[in-house]
């Protein structure tokens, strides 16, 4: 059973891999492990919540022992994951440590867009409240756009229905696609590549900033018959995604993360560039579950990982 499920990444993974992939993974190191976003500090009630970000260039580290030259939120690609409940009031700052020019958009806002930018050489600030729940992107606002968000400035906001879940408790997992314009250089550095930004054609596509982050040795993992809760966005910035678990048919898929939006019975919900959606299953035995963007050729440049389900 167990290897039935790993089919396309254990012991066939060399055929199904982007040939550099292959290589870098064999020199891969332990290194960062499973990203759980729990999602229990959001209050009872209406609240007031403050997020301050910090524009900063930064080289960070994607996996396979590579350095991506980004453009980031706090240092890190993707950013931090916001987190509110519907009816909250989100005071949103943006601190440009920068030489560049910056700004931040949160799609869970209702407001004008010039609030956005401001003056994209220093601080954003606005407020709005978080009236639709949802998985939402926040990106940067500069033009153009394309460009900063394949250097890495975007990140998920997270908006909780007022009244909680509707299916209840679940183990809570984020994960951020994302897409990767350019080879590395002898220093394993990757310089973002426009050309390959503007044509759209990405070398690697990732999940949570990092190559094949959730491989054989460091899946996450769940526990059969819990309810998982997937919260899952396409940061892009320009590539359709295809979220799916091999062995699973989801229970519910809300749209946009938004319960309102809510579809059972699906392998799998294209998610465009730029939204997001909640994704609900639950596991019958043991075993390693893959997931991927079913479009192959991303599984293929690195978005793929491993659930492992144990009793
Ligand atoms: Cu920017």
């Amino acid at each position: 059973m167990r290897r039935s499920v790993l089919c396309g990444y254990g012991v066939e993974a060399a055929s199904t891999l982007h040939p550099f992939i292959r290589i870098a993974a064999r020199m891969m190191m332990a290194g960062a492990i499973v990203a759980f976003v729990a999602a229990g500090a959001v209050p009872a009630h209406a609240a007031d919540k403050t997020f301050t970000l910090h524009a900063q260039s930064k080289d960070v580290p994607i996996g396979a022992g590579l350095t991506f030259r980004a453009w980031t939120y706090d240092g890190e690609v993707p950013g931090p994951v916001l987190q509110a409940r519907q009816g909250d009031t989100v005071h949103v700052h943006l601190i440009n440590r920068s030489s560049e020019a910056h700004g931040i958009d949160v799609q869970a806002a209702q407001i004008s867009p010039e609030h956005f930018v401001g003056d994209p050489m220093k601080s954003v600030n606005y407020s709005f409240r978080a009236e639709v729940p949802g998985v939402f992107s926040y990106h940067c606002a500069a033009n153009p756009i394309l460009q900063h968000i394949a250097l890495g400035m975007y990140g998920m906001m997270i908006v909780e229905p007022r009244g909680g879940w509707p299916n209840g408790p679940a183990q809570d997992v984020s994960i951020v696609q994302s897409e990767i314009y350019g080879l590395p250089n002898g220093q394993h550095l990757i310089i973002s590549d426009q050309s390959k930004v503007v044509a759209a054609q990405p070398d690697f596509v990732l999940f949570n900033g990092d190559i094949n982050k959730y491989d054989l040795e460091h899946p996450i993992q769940i526990k059969v018959g819990k309810l998982v809760r997937v919260f899952f966005l396409n940061a892009g910035p320009s590539l359709s995604a295809a979220f799916h678990v091999s062995g699973v048919i989801f229970s519910t898929i809300y749209k946009g993360g938004n319960p309102a939006d809510a579809m059972h019975g699906l392998s799998m919900l294209e998610v465009p560039p730029g939204s997001g959606a909640v994704f609900e299953f639950r596991v019958t035995e043991p075993g390693d579950y893959q997931f991927t963007d079913s479009n192959r050729a991303h599984e293929y440049k690195g978005a793929m990982g491993i659930f492992r389900a144990v009793p």
